[in-house]
């Protein structure tokens, strides 16, 4: 694959996969994203320019879609709405982006027979009980609780009905809870580091008895290519990386790695339909295609991520004081 298209390019996940690209493979990257707040240039700023390209524009833009994609070999679409508590506020972008953008490039890369593969969550699984010892499959039947998964569990439909309908040359995956570096701060791990930074308590919703299940994004990065790469047209692939842990203990584990007492914290408003636990089975992605994380230690993955929000202060700071009013807000 000479020429790659990444939507979403330029937002946490997506800039990831980027770096990833330019650092393991020859391939040259154009990146479409709208720019919305949750992008930032910046995370692309360091790499070659002969190597990626920015496309400021709306994967709902058609005929810029059509375009670009028939330049391409192959669409990596990231592109998305991508926090459940906005869309709880606003579903309104969520549907726009995740189902109309979605279509959009499903529409082009039909047209142009180019290979895409769709970026998608654990989350349209909905949750699992805390005591279940079950985690998510291939198989689990969709179940999506918020606004955000609903759209993301609309578009993985789109993708595999233009599969079946039209032989559509996609894959999916479905991947568990990202964190490192890039992540906008409204996220729950870069927030809290950035809270205490900023000599503010983190802020647990509820109980924080909530589980996610954590993998570092270049883990998923690498996930993606190998799916890319080597996965079954037409397939879903699961991407985790045994990472779980409730949210009380990734607060408390911050605030030591910090140097701060463990319950140097508060529980502030629960999110409404707040998911209880997610937990992915790769064992798919593992045994048919080889894929192995390399950040099997969540605790050392998350001292790399808290050195980078201190190093990268002055990509965080101009939007401090505006996501935590918004929360403020809300009660959380
Ligand atoms: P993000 O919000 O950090 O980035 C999304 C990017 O998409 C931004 O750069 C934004 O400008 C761009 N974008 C939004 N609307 C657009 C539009 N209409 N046209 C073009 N660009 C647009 O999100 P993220 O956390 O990096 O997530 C990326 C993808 O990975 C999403 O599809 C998300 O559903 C999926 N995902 C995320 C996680 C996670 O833990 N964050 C886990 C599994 C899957
Ligand atoms: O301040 C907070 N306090 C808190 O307790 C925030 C922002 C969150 N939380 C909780 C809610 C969740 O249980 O932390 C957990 C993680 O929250 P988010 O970072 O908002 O992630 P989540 O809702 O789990 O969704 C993420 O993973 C799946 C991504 O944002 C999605 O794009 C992805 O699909």
């Amino acid at each position: 694959m000479d020429r790659i298209l990444v939507t979403g390019g330029a937002g946490f996940i997506g800039s990831n996969f980027v770096h990833h690209l330019v650092a393991t493979t020859d391939t040259r990257v154009t990146v479409l994203d709208k720019l919305t707040y949750a992008a930032s240039r910046e995370s692309l700023a360091a790499l070659p320019p002969e190597r990626v390209e920015l496309v400021v524009g709306d994967i709902c833009d058609a005929p810029l879609v059509d375009r670009l994609v028939g330049e391409h070999d192959a669409v990596v679409h990231y592109a998305a709405e991508s926090h459940n508590d906005n869309s709880l506020a606003d579903p309104t972008p969520f549907v726009q982006t995740n189902l109309v953008g979605t279509f959009t490039i499903l529409e082009a890369v039909r047209r142009h027979g180019t290979r895409l593969h769709h970026i998608s969550t654990d989350e349209v699984y909905g949750d699992l009980e805390l005591d279940d010892s079950e985690r998510f499959t291939e198989a689990t039947a969709y179940n999506p609780s918020s606004p955000y998964s609903a759209t993301k569990a609309g578009s993985d439909h789109l993708v595999r009905a233009w599969v079946r309908s039209f032989g559509v040359q996609a894959t999916l995956s479905n991947c568990s809870n990202n964190y490192g570096p890039w992540q906008h701060i409204e996220k729950f791990i870069p927030r809290q580091i950035t809270n205490v930074i900023d000599g503010i308590r983190p802020r647990l919703y509820g109980s924080g008895e909530n589980v996610r299940d954590w993998i570092h994004a270049d883990d998923h990065s690498s996930a993606v290519w190998t799916i890319l790469t080597k996965g079954e047209i037409g397939q879903t692939y699961l991407v985790g990386a045994d990472g779980e842990k409730n949210n009380l203990e990734v607060v408390q584990l911050i605030l030591t790695q910090m140097g701060r007492p463990a319950d140097a914290f508060d529980h502030v408003t629960d999110r409404a339909g707040h998911d209880l636990r997610y937990a992915i089975d790769s064992t798919k992605l593992r045994t048919e295609l080889g894929w192995r994380p390399t950040y099997g230690d969540f605790e050392s993955g998350l001292e790399r991520t808290i050195a980078w929000y201190r190093e990268h202060e002055d990509w965080w700071r101009p939007h401090k004081d505006a996501v935590e009013a918004k929360y403020a807000a809300q009660g959380q």
